[in-house]
């Protein structure tokens, strides 16, 4: 036991003599234990193998890694972790402001050097000079305060003074007081809600703030982001709000009992159904999106791009949007649209627009799916336009970036476009056109119009007991172990296209490219023999039935815009109204944008459909004043017509734009 003791004493001053001003006391005191005799006891206050204080020594490292609880106007304190590189002198910093827990984001690995221990892209700024900041909004994990998910400007739909905007400017003023490192100029930059709270940081600027990246940013989430498309309401919302909204510390996760999503959630009923199995009633977040089925104060109230269109545009950014993002892949051209008229001289509101998935332009990106680009497009992204972008504006004497208004990949060429806006075609009077694009009988699609002759319209029955699944089953918890959730929108839409309720539509292989850059929007004219439908459009890369270059690839489906309408928004989002019962109806879907284009030898297919199971929520077809109440008597099966006659002639209008 005595020797025990000993051994434990020597490792102890091992330990403290890594920090070099304990080391003589350290041998002074294991000199006191060997002159003592054998059996004298020791002092219980000594035995103990983790020193008083413990000082890791890192001076092989090349960051200094500081962390400080930052005070707002309102007294709340917020957990702000700054990795600084070692030895910088004016380097310029990037704040990012998070629900996702700052102290994870900043550690990606344990390591000496800065670049590992950030994500990748952070990693790169690092090493390119930049000190970056990490902060957890109020609310969440180390910050103080009440967490609102997506806290709106103060105002009617915020009681309170502060807000993101003000926290932003807060917690700028404060580093450039408090980081001697620093050049005193700042750059906000986040993902997704992330890319929100940048947003928010150029409501009422700091004047610290020289540059922004808003990447994926949400921005409205009835329009199409993350709680609603055109009033249809995703599902999947419920994990989200689940993990983020019922602990501080999103230490709750969500469970399944089954394996297939389409099951549980069929067998559950309506949204809030489903949010009952697991408490969501009890979740204010998630009862808010329930509770604003429609387009109303709420939403309009919270738009990002209303909010700053209303504002002058002082703060140069770098707008980020993902072609193929499963989440928000409304938001960032939402806010280029509104923002690019203030700024005539081109010197504020830039765009990239990549073939990605939500984020992926942080990550490596040479694939999405079955999708191969051109090499790491997230890298080219990031060295050739996010740097010389942030560096002309944050770095002291940096040179211009250079960069045209809209960096832009395409999607079929694959390769990288300049632009000098966005989108590239327009209804008319520029040069480059919308065209319309026909459904025609016979499951036809041309530029032409349908013959009068043809049959005048196409049927299908859509049945809420059997919805469309969005993508093929087993359909996994989106963000649960192996989900494959964030490739969903390149999925092969073949097995969609064999259903008798999914309507396809199809041209003859292509003689010549066919480029689009803007958004399609779909015009139908339809009936139903319920009181309420929802509509779903596909616009559809069909590649040849053989390509020796990429056999799998042979007779692919390739989505490259498609959303979904709730029937009751088709003429005003804020006032549904139901359908009247076999009248014929102009319903207009707007599909988000694409850059594309369809190569000879492929063709074009639309497919029309009325559910997209279990990502939202089914229309019960029966008119019912809040879809996520509906009861299940309520879910009726209904025939939805399609027209292509003369005077119904439904088409897609394309963005087509000249090569
Ligand atoms: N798309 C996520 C989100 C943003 C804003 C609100 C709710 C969810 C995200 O990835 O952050």
């Amino acid at each position: 036991m005595k020797n025990d003791q000993k051994r434990s004493m020597r490792r102890k001053c091992t330990a403290a003599t890594v920090v070099a001003f304990l080391a003589l006391p350290c041998l002074a005191r294991t000199a006191a234990v060997q002159s003592e005799p054998a059996s004298a006891p020791l002092a219980s206050s000594t035995f103990s193998d983790i020193p008083a204080t413990f000082t890791p020594d890192t001076s092989s490292f090349d960051f200094v890694r500081r962390e400080a609880m930052i005070p707002m106007r309102d007294g709340v304190k917020l957990h702000t972790v700054l990795m600084i590189p070692k030895g910088a002198v004016r380097a310029p910093m990037l704040l990012d402001r998070t629900p996702y827990n700052a102290d994870k984001i900043l550690s990606r690995s344990e390591s000496p050097h800065g670049d590992a221990v950030l994500p990748l892209a952070y990693g790169e700024l690092f090493d390119a000079g930049y000190i970056i900041v990490a902060q957890d909004v109020r609310g969440k994990d180390g910050s103080e305060g009440d967490y609102v998910s997506t806290r709106p400007l103060s105002g009617p739909l915020n009681p309170t003074r502060v807000d993101h905007s003000t926290d932003a400017y807060d917690t700028i003023d404060w580093l450039v007081k408090n980081t001697p490192e620093s050049n005193g100029r700042v750059g906000t930059l986040g993902t997704s809600y992330d890319g929100f709270t940048t947003l928010m940081s150029l409501v009422n600027p700091h004047p610290a703030l020289k540059a922004a990246v808003p990447m994926n940013p949400m921005v409205d989430s009835w329009r199409g982001d993350d709680d609603y498309h055109n009033g249809a309401l995703r599902q999947v919302g419920l994990d989200y709000y689940y993990g983020q909204t019922s602990t501080r510390n999103s230490s709750e996760d969500i469970w399944r009992d089954g394996y297939d999503d389409y099951t549980t959630m069929l067998k559950a009923g309506s949204a809030y159904d489903i949010g009952k199995m697991f408490g969501g009633q009890d979740l204010p977040a998630w009862q808010h999106v329930l509770d604003h089925p429609a387009y109303d104060a709420y939403w309009r109230g919270q738009a990002m791009d209303k909010i700053l269109a209303a504002r002058p545009v002082t703060v140069p950014m770098l707008l980020v949007h993902s072609l193929w993002d499963q989440e928000d892949i409304y938001g960032a051209l939402a806010v280029f649209a509104a923002l690019k008229p203030k700024d005539p001289d081109d010197t504020k509101v830039f765009l990239a627009i990549g073939p990605w998935h939500h984020g992926q332009e942080g990550h490596e990106a040479s694939s999405l799916g079955a999708i191969r680009f051109d090499g790491d497009t997230g890298r080219h992204f990031r060295r050739t336009v996010l740097l010389p972008f942030l560096d002309a504006h944050l770095k002291d004497g940096a040179a211009p970036a250079n960069l045209p208004v809209v960096t832009a990949y395409e999607t079929g060429t694959d390769v990288w476009k300049r632009y000098d806006r966005w989108p590239l075609s327009c209804a008319s009077g520029c040069a480059s056109v919308s065209r319309r694009l026909y459904l025609q009988g016979g499951s036809g699609l041309a530029f032409d119009k349908p013959q009068p002759a043809a049959a005048a319209f196409d049927a299908y029955v859509s049945d809420p007991r059997k919805p469309v699944p969005y993508r093929l089953r087993p359909i996994r918890p989106t963000y649960a172990e192996h989900s494959t959730w964030h490739q969903w929108l390149v999925d092969d839409q073949r097995p969609f296209s064999d259903r008798t309720d999914v309507l396809v539509y199809q041209t003859e292989p292509l003689k010549a490219p066919l480029k689009i850059a803007g958004a399609p929007v779909a015009h139908l004219f339809a009936s139903t023999t319920g009181g309420d439908a929802d509509f779903v459009v596909k616009l559809i890369d069909v590649y040849p039935e053989s390509d020796p270059a990429q056999p799998e690839m042979g007779g692919y489906q390739l989505a490259v815009a498609m959303d979904i309408l709730r029937g009751r928004y088709r003429d005003d989002p804020s006032d549904p109204k139901p359908f009247t019962p076999g009248q014929t109806t102009r319903v207009d879907v707007p599909l988000p944008n694409a850059n594309h284009v369809f190569l000879p030898g492929h063709s074009v297919m639309v497919q029309i459909q009325s559910s997209w199971f279990p990502l939202y929520d089914r229309n019960p077809q029966t008119y019912v004043p809040n879809i996520a109440y509906a009861k299940p008597s309520d879910y009726v099966a209904a025939t939805i017509k399609v027209f292509h006659a003369p005077g119904a002639e439904s088409f897609v209008e394309l963005p087509v734009a000249d090569r």
